[in-house]
């Protein structure tokens, strides 16, 4: 079938909450994606950082496959034999002495903030039921009803609610508001290290080791959700890691599993993970041996092919290529490591258009927040994929 009958049946039959590119993706090897119709094209979005090790990495392909024809789901009533070994590797690799996992990003948010709300009770002894998170405006943390809750897009809110309380909302980037809204019952603080959906904004230099300081001084736990920054795309393993930062949890999910399968977990240490009991927490899929023998091997890829250092070198390049388009169209150019933004003027009419011209040359992006572009292919890119990328882009973005 062609593009235009595959999009036609996806339009009648599929719910609307998406307006995607109209491109039909039917392969994927690397950084490039293959439509229905042949045409090849540069992942600049890697599916919003889930895809850091390529699409179809053979290696985690054949991880796959192994554990596919072995075992897939044993639910957790039931103890296999995968999830003890990603554990100990997660443990390894982080620094953190336990995990809990999951399988959407949203899932392992709601994981995190049940627990530091438990913590919140029994660690911090405040009363009951009076428990406040704080977060940032611009934050994207998923779409379940609690996490909508404190989203401050209408869009993604204002349709559905009634909405969960304990939350509180303050400016990204200014640790004094920050510190200001903490209360007696603040349990924790949850923070992007760099806020994807917001437009790749980068926070103030200092902001977040400055927020670790009040949340230690104040007994506060700080949560990270390096659901989109962590695992390499920054150009460190996490974003927190470019200021020193060790938060009480740090979330992730997407590239934890190579974009084979839906795997999140929360890492913490024993003294706040140890607090969930058995039959407060759960899901049916979480730590299934499938999941957990993908996600190993995800791990094993990003550290040995060296993809933070490449996402770190190789962003420098692309993000200083980028920079020297003299477009009048561009306001800034941002980014850390693979993890980049262009954000156009107002009189550019929106990102949307230069989008689909990328599209006609042969590179996938997506718009976020109409006028902006991000850049953020697999961490498997080389020098020489970028350098076929620049004059491409420099022709879309010196467009009237
Ligand atoms: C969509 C955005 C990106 C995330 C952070 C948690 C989650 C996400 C920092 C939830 C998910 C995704 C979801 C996807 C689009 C995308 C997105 F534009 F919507 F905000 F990446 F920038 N924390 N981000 O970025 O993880 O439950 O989806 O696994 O909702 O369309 P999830």
């Amino acid at each position: 079938m062609n593009t235009h009958e595959l999009i036609e049946i996806e339009e009648k039959y599929g719910a609307h909450n998406y307006h995607p590119l109209d491109v039909v993706i039917e392969r994927g090897e690397g950084v490039w994606v293959y439509d229905v119709e042949g045409n090849r094209y540069l992942d600049c979005l890697s599916a919003y950082s889930a895809l850091n090790q390529g699409h179809v990495h053979p290696r985690i392909l054949n991880a796959l496959k192994a554990q596919a024809e072995k075992v897939t789901l044993t639910s957790r009533a039931f103890r296999n034999d995968q999830l003890p070994l990603f554990y100990k590797e997660l443990s390894e690799l982080t620094g953190y002495e336990m995990s809990l996992p999951m399988n959407s990003g949203a899932e392992a948010v709601e994981t995190a903030l049940k627990v530091a709300r438990k913590w919140g009770y029994d660690v911090k002894k405040i009363p009951h039921y009076q428990a406040e998170i704080i977060v940032a405006d611009g934050n994207f943390h998923g779409r379940t009803i609690s996490i909508v809750s404190f989203s401050s897009e209408p869009l993604y809110k204002d349709a559905f609610g009634p909405f969960t309380p304990g939350f509180l909302s303050v400016p990204y980037g200014d640790a004094a508001a920050l510190e200001k809204a903490i209360t007696p019952n603040t349990a924790a603080v949850m923070i992007e290290p760099i806020q994807g959906e917001g437009g790749v904004l980068i926070p103030p230099a200092g902001y977040l080791k400055k927020v670790s300081e009040v949340c230690k001084k104040n007994n506060v736990l700080l949560i990270a959700d390096e659901i989109q920054t962590g695992l390499g795309r920054t150009g460190k393993l996490f974003a927190s890691d470019h200021e020193g930062v060790r938060p009480d949890m740090v979330i992730i999910g997407k590239a934890l599993a190579g974009g084979f399968y839906p795997v999140s977990a929360v890492l913490a240490d024993s003294d706040i993970m140890s607090l969930y009991l058995p039959g407060e927490h759960g899901s049916t899929f979480g730590g299934n041996p499938l999941a957990c023998a993908v996600a190993r091997e995800s791990l094993k890829v990003i550290v040995e092919e060296n993809l933070v250092q490449n996402s770190a070198e190789l962003g420098e390049y692309f993000l200083e290529r980028l920079a020297e388009i003299p477009s009048k169209h561009v306001k800034e150019v941002r980014g850390k490591g693979l993890f980049i933004g262009v954000e156009l003027k107002a009189e550019a009419r929106g990102a949307r258009r230069f989008c689909e011209a990328l599209q006609q040359k042969g590179i996938l992006a997506k718009e976020t927040h109409s006028h902006i572009i991000r850049f953020a292919p697999p961490l498997v890119i080389d020098k020489e994929t970028i350098d076929w990328a620049i004059p491409r882009i420099y022709d879309v973005l010196m467009m009237d």
